[in-house]
């Protein structure tokens, strides 16, 4: 069985990793509009990544007896318009390690309630959010390479075509 307190952050979490599903949808459907073939490819990838992210969760809290539902308030994404690709990413980043900060916390909690299958459980997430934030900085240090040469982020927009996050599920 989940403690409360387990259960309430678990639950939250999943909730966080459908907001995310949704940020990436919203990020890769601006960036097909304004023709980034391959980009948005890898935005709408990474979107039905992060929706597998928030099964897992609802998974393991049925598993262990709780109830893994979403709350239906998964509205954070601001409808907004970024002013570059560059600041799109700058703004993923941001949303990624407040995301890394999160699971480091749900960590912490499941060491506090000496809930070690959660903590083990966690330790999935912990290591995809290592390789989440390298890889979205990653792109991020290309983008500002780039700088404004268009020619380039046209070559670059290609290679995001075939690139693919080693997936370990
Ligand atoms: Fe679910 O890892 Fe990104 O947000």
């Amino acid at each position: 069985m989940l403690s409360e307190k387990i259960e309430k952050g678990l639950t939250k979490q999943l909730n966080r990793e459908s907001e995310s599903s949704q940020l990436y949808l919203y990020m890769a459907s601006w960036v097909e509009r304004k023709g980034y073939e391959g980009i948005c490819e890898f935005l709408y990838d990474h979107s039905n990544e992060e929706r597998i992210h928030m099964l897992k969760l609802i998974r393991y809290i049925n598993k262990r007896g709780g109830s893994g539902i979403l709350n239906g308030r998964e509205t954070i994404i601001n409808i907004t318009t970024y002013v570059s690709i560059k600041e799109l990413f700058m703004k993923l980043f941001e949303h990624e390690q407040k995301i890394s900060r999160e699971i480091n916390f749900l960590v912490e909690i499941s060491l506090q309630e000496k809930d070690y299958f959660t903590y083990n459980f966690l330790q999935w997430y912990v290591e995809e959010q290592i390789e989440e934030e390298a890889l979205i900085k990653m792109i991020l240090d290309k983008i500002k390479l780039i700088g404004s040469d268009k020619g380039s982020l046209y070559f670059f927009d290609k290679d995001m075509k075939n690139f693919h996050k080693t997936k370990k599920f």
